[in-house]
């Protein structure tokens, strides 16, 4: 299958609150952050915002390090769903091609050469709607091969029940992936077939099952600042917040509704990575899709910013992603620290 590569380079006035226009930006404890509250960090003076999210980012990650994940898309295309977003769904004309279920000595192999390269987490993704259970359990055989090469495991795999769940955990499964995509007033916006609530009960079956929580969302699909702002609310009170938040910034294939979409402004996914260390402090905040099209720079702000994990390999699920070469040789020019051990 060829790496799509995109052309395409790729509010609500709030009134509760005082506008924020210095450092004294709002604090909230754990659970209890407002879509208003988040807003205020948003609309926070750059540097302040950065200033802020860099302090609480040395405070919970004294060690600074980079997570280098891998993703493997090993069911791919040919999805029943409808999230604009997305180059898998059947619908949507974007020359990706439906393909069975890979087998294991494929995914044996590529999660070997992702942690040769460096990576300590490798994340499978299926364009299934809910897997059924004869899938959880091909899926199982290949989460204990990952497992066994000792690296962390991760899966998204789309909707799951609770005994699917709980059949994955003991399958070796560290973290599984579902992620809000946006604000629950946004969200019909993007995806009619499948709800807001839906999405919530999978994350709930996940947290009852002992899987820690990959979620996070998509920032680019034409939603409005209140929507970024509403994502990252219901992120961080989730109870409790996610381990690892992934934040992709809309990689925009031609063929799907949002393919013209206009792209982000960088600071903005910037002032989005940082609004999620401050609310969410201990979680591994991952840059995902998005960053083959961003500059050097714009990485190093979002590194400043807090993010501390990548998706790492020259390919996303269908798209690309950095080579590994270059991310290595940016990761190397910043003096950044890469974590070594999934432990
Ligand atoms: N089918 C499963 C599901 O949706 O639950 C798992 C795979 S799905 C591709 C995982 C996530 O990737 C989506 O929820 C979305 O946040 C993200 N994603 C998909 N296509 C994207 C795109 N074009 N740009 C940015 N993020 C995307
Ligand atoms: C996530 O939040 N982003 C990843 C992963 N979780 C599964 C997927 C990004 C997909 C980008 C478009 C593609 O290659 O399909
Ligand atoms: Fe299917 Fe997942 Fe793509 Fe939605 S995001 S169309 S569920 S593969």
């Amino acid at each position: 299958m060829p790496v799509l590569n995109p052309s395409a380079p790729a509010a609500h006035t709030l009134n509760f609150h005082p506008p924020v226009s210095t450092m004294a930006a709002p604090r909230a404890e754990v659970g209890e952050w407002s879509e208003e509250a988040v807003q205020q960090l948003l609309d926070l003076p750059f540097l302040d915002l950065l200033h802020r999210a860099q302090t609480v980012h040395r405070e919970h990650w004294p060690e600074g390090d980079m997570e280098l994940a891998t993703l493997l898309s090993v069911k791919t295309g040919g999805c029943p769903e409808n999230c604009g977003y997305c180059p898998q769904a059947a619908e949507f004309d974007t020359g990706v091609s439906a393909q069975k279920l890979m087998g294991v000595d494929e995914v044996r192999a590529a999660a070997q050469a992702a942690k040769d390269a460096g990576a300590t987490r490798f994340c499978m993704g299926a364009a299934w709607r809910a897997p059924k259970d004869r899938d959880i359990e091909k899926m199982a055989v290949l989460i204990e091969t990952v497992k066994g090469l000792g690296m962390q495991t991760c899966a998204t795999l789309g909707m799951l029940q609770s005994h699917q769940a709980t059949a994955l955990k003991e399958a070796g499964l560290d973290y599984y992936n579902h992620n809000l995509d946006t604000a629950p007033e946004y969200y019909t916006d993007v995806v009619s077939t499948r709800s807001y609530q839906d999405r919530l009960d999978t994350l709930s079956a996940v947290r009852s099952a002992g899987i820690s929580v990959c979620c996070g969302g998509i920032v680019g699909m034409g939603e409005a600042p209140v929507h970024r702002a509403g994502l990252i609310a219901q992120l961080a009170n989730l109870d409790p917040y996610p381990e690892s938040v992934p934040i992709n910034s809309l990689v925009a294939v031609p063929g799907t509704p949002l393919a013209d979409s206009p792209p982000v402004d960088p600071l903005d996914f910037v002032r989005v990575i940082a609004a999620c260390r401050i609310t969410m402090p201990k979680a591994r905040v991952r840059m995902s899709a998005g960053r083959q099209q961003m500059g050097e720079a714009v990485q190093a702000l979002c590194f400043l910013a807090g993010a501390n994990s990548i998706f790492y390999g020259d390919k996303l699920l269908v798209t690309g992603n950095p080579e590994v070469d270059a991310d290595n040789q940016l990761l190397q020019k910043l003096g950044m620290r890469v974590r070594r051990s999934p432990v």
